[in-house]
């Protein structure tokens, strides 16, 4: 038995660090929204794959899957069943870290001591990689992964100056009595520090409550407040670099009136798209001419990320928004400027639940 044979456990150990990174990166992209990890993942994978490249044609030569002594226990062992995200990454790291040492001691008997010490380093950036994988994604990036429950329903936003005389606080406490589940504070007219005094008071209100709380346009005050998100506009700063300010936990959505601009935030790591506006609205002093309802199906059918639909939406027009599909709706003067904004909140909500 010459050195081939080596060149198999090569072989099968590339592809076994490879499918562990790539099951990783599809949980980071797919299940918690996280462009920046998945980016990562993938290119260590390209890196664990590119840097044999030199030892090909021999891995192929080696390729003999069929013959390969493990397959059959490996088929009939159960113990794969993973029953939770948690072991399956956890799984995944080990299985990458493994691999890694593998091909490591490997290429030392082959003499390839530079390709080797390479490969060390992929195996310490896996452990770094575990390490925040699970501090980030599973362990405190709770509001994160569930996205989908958060951005559904009816989703409220304030704004005082339509609100009948009240203030932004009651009228939040209203939403939260009637059972909001999402609450954007938007207050155009107000110092900073109004504006952080009463998200203070909101953020005590929706911790209490259970209630997702999302600050429209001061990055630096949902930070300071501990909001669970900021939303942000086109003309606001680049994605990007919010996210590398609020770090990886808070939510961040985007106002979005186009296709394009749908598929620019998603590629940047928005983790949600607000879509309109979809009628005409007066509340915003900036804002664009009504999207159209295209728009909306657009979104819906090619925008994986969470959307909610927004701009001059009314209880006698919000059918005609269900019927498209949508599953999350923006109000904000029909919400804040009722009468009676528990009861009007109940009857939307009612309607939403059941697509009417
Ligand atoms: N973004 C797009 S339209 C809009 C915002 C904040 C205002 C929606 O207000 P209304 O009163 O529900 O039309
Ligand atoms: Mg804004």
């Amino acid at each position: 038995m010459g050195l081939d044979n080596l060149y198999r456990v090569l072989d099968a150990n590339v592809n076994r660090a490879s499918e562990g990174l790539r099951v990783l990166e599809d949980l980071a992209r797919f299940y918690y929204n996280d462009r920046l990890f998945s980016k990562r993942l993938k290119e260590l994978r390209h890196d664990v794959r590119k840097n044999v490249s030199k030892l090909i044609p021999n891995l192929i030569k080696s390729r003999d899957s069929v013959n390969d002594v493990g397959l059959k226990t490996s088929l009939e062992l159960d113990i794969d069943m993973k029953n939770s995200l948690t072991e399956l990454a956890q799984a995944n790291f080990k299985r990458i870290q493994e691999a890694l040492r593998t091909i490591e001691e490997s290429l030392k008997v082959l003499k390839e001591n530079e390709l080797s010490k390479l490969y060390e380093g992929y195996r310490f950036e896996v452990y770094g990689l575990e390490k925040e994988y699970f501090k980030v994604m599973i362990d405190k990036n709770g509001l994160r992964s569930k996205l989908n429950e958060i951005i559904t329903g009816l989703y409220c936003i304030t704004s005082e100056e339509h609100s009948k005389g009240r203030g932004n606080i009651e009228v939040v406490e209203k939403m939260i009595k009637a059972g909001v589940k999402v609450i954007q504070y938007r207050e155009k007219k107000k110092s900073l520090l109004e504006k952080y005094n009463e998200c203070l008071k909101i953020r005590e209100m929706t911790l209490a409550s259970g209630v997702t709380f999302i600050v429209n346009d001061n990055i630096d005050m949902a930070m300071m407040v501990k909001a669970d998100g900021v939303h942000i506009g086109q003309d606001d700063l680049p994605i990007e670099r919010v996210r590398e300010l609020v770090g990886e936990e808070m939510i961040i959505g985007i106002s979005t009136h186009s296709p394009e601009q749908a598929e620019d935030a998603a590629r940047r790591g928005a983790d949600y798209i607000g879509v309109g506006p979809l009628y005409r609205t007066y509340t915003k002093d900036d804002v664009c001419e009504p999207v159209g309802l295209e728009y909306l199906d657009y979104v819906i059918k090619n925008i994986r990320i969470p959307y909610v639909a927004i701009g001059g939406i009314k209880e006698h027009n919000m059918g005609e928004v269900l019927a498209r599909g949508a599953g999350c709706i923006a109000m904000v003067t029909e919400i804040v400027g009722a009468e009676d904004i528990e009861e009007i909140i109940r009857r939307v909500k009612s309607k939403i639940s059941r697509g009417v």
